[in-house]
């Protein structure tokens, strides 16, 4: 086969895949023209797609913010809830039906800022969800506000004279909180974030994806170009079963790694559930 044809194959096949992942595609994005979150609502038509998924078992919940639009954008159930609440919202889904996929989607704001007070607990009863975080270290869809992701000195709408707040890393927070799946990955990196999302879907448990995404419209310090010339894979021979380890990954900041930090095998609270039941019928 000449390298012409085999390129043509290849082409093909990805065509072929980008094609029957578009089945779960439904209203048009309203998100700016290069908005990073793009990538996570294909990585996530990817994932469903592979997993054969049943639509009707599949349920998006958001919170408010650009990231907070993702439920429109999927052929399944959603619920974009209030700013902040999207976990305790798709902890009720959950709970209501087990046999739901469930996943959450949010930005930084969302998550860490208004919502942070919810991640801990979800993450320490392994709730079995997927929470996709969208980092653009803003406020994109009110104009670009600092948020608790934001460089320290960062100008922005909020901060004229540069940013006073250190950084939080929600990688190693989920780390820190307990979460049996910790990830991070960057919207430049389609394949990696597809693989990694699938991962998390397909995770029992409470698994996080910190997607490093870009908002290309209001922060014009984080940048595709400023994350791309800072990423780098976890090392070859890492191994993401140690919280130490993970940790001290998760906080190096040049490089930042990308790739799956932490990921352990522990009973969901669905498991602790159906045995609190078993206990109090014996009772
Ligand atoms: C209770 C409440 N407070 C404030 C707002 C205004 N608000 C809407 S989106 C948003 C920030 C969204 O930022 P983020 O979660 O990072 O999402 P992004 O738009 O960057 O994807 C804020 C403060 C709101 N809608 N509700
Ligand atoms: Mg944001």
């Amino acid at each position: 086969m000449s390298s012409f044809s085999k390129r043509n194959v290849i082409e093909g096949l990805q065509y072929a895949r980008e094609l029957n992942a578009q089945q779960w595609r439904d209203n048009l994005p309203t998100w700016c023209p290069g908005c990073g979150h793009f990538t996570a609502l294909n990585g996530l038509y990817e994932a469903a797609n592979k997993l054969k998924i049943d639509s009707k078992n599949f349920v998006v919940v958001s919170g408010i913010g650009c990231s907070g639009r993702f439920p429109f954008f999927i052929n399944g159930f959603g619920l974009h809830t209030l700013h902040g609440r999207s976990i305790p919202v798709a902890t009720g889904v959950k709970i209501a039906n087990p046999e739901l996929t469930v996943v959450v989607v949010g930005g930084d704001g969302d998550g860490v800022g208004i919502g942070g007070g919810h991640f801990p607990h979800a993450a320490r009863n392994n709730f079995n969800l997927s929470y996709i975080l969208l980092d653009n270290n803003i406020y994109g869809l009110t104009k670009g506000q600092i948020s608790p992701t934001s460089p320290l000195g960062m100008v922005s709408a909020t901060s004229p004279y540069g940013n006073v707040a250190r950084p939080l890393d929600p990688t190693s927070l989920a780390i820190v909180y307990g979460a049996t799946f910790v990830a991070r990955v960057f919207s430049k990196q389609r394949d990696l974030v597809s693989d990694v999302i699938l991962q998390a879907i397909e995770h029992r448990g409470f698994s996080f994806v910190h997607d490093l995404s870009p908002c290309v419209e209001f922060n014009k310090l984080v940048t595709y170009k400023s994350w791309n010339d800072r990423v780098q894979p976890l090392p070859d021979e890492y191994e993401a079963t140690d919280k130490i380890t993970a940790l001290q990954y998760a906080q190096t900041t040049d490089p930042i790694y990308l790739g799956v930090f932490y990921r352990e095998d522990s009973p969901t609270f669905d498991d602790y559930m159906a045995h609190t039941r078993k206990q109090a019928l014996k009772k």
